[in-house]
């Protein structure tokens, strides 16, 4: 069983994490349109990654009896300069999801919510992984800077990236 308050900010995480998914299926088509396949394909990857979140979160809370509730979400922004641009805007998003976890975490503590604890400690980690990838690419594209060669190479590695669903997880996509 999970408190009211528990159960709204846990419904809370779970549309955010809903925006994340749309967010980053709006970057891979601006990538497309950019020619840039591989980053294309890199946010596509990530989408799929966000709605795995997604449903983590859905699972957990129907699992706790709670029936979800999903407001209209909030327009999802569509227009970048660049690449790194893209990127940067990746972090920042990131950077609010991983303070957004740690407020649930805090408050499970304090609710002395065991199962929720437990619940959001995968996230915990996977946000340190999700800023890092966005830290390794700006750096990258940093270093070439302007040099179309150079983001054609970071391009062609993150055409590499493949969707791993988490061992378990519900394989919604
Ligand atoms: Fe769900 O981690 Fe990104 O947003």
């Amino acid at each position: 069983m999970i408190s009211k308050k528990m159960s709204e900010s846990l419904n809370t995480q779970m549309n955010l994490e809903l925006f994340s998914a749309h967010l980053y299926l709006v970057m891979s088509s601006c990538a497309n349109e950019m020619g840039l396949k591989g980053a294309a394909n890199w946010f596509f990857v990530q989408y799929r990654e966000e709605i795995i979140h997604f449903m983590k979160f859905y699972t957990y809370l129907t699992d706790q009896g709670v029936v979800i509730s999903m407001p209209a979400g909030k327009d999802v922004p569509n227009k970048y300069k660049s690449l790194l641009d893209m990127i940067q805007k990746t972090l920042g998003h990131e950077q609010i999801i991983t303070s957004c976890i740690n407020d649930l975490s805090e408050q499970a503590v304090k609710e002395k919510d065991h199962a929720t604890q437990i619940f959001l400690q995968w996230f915990v980690t996977e946000q340190i992984e999700e800023e890092n990838n966005d830290r390794d690419l700006i750096a990258k594209l940093k270093l070439v800077g302007d040099n179309g060669h150079g983001i054609l190479m970071i391009d062609g590695e993150m055409g590499q990236r493949l969707f791993v669903p988490p061992v378990g997880s519900p394989l919604a996509v």
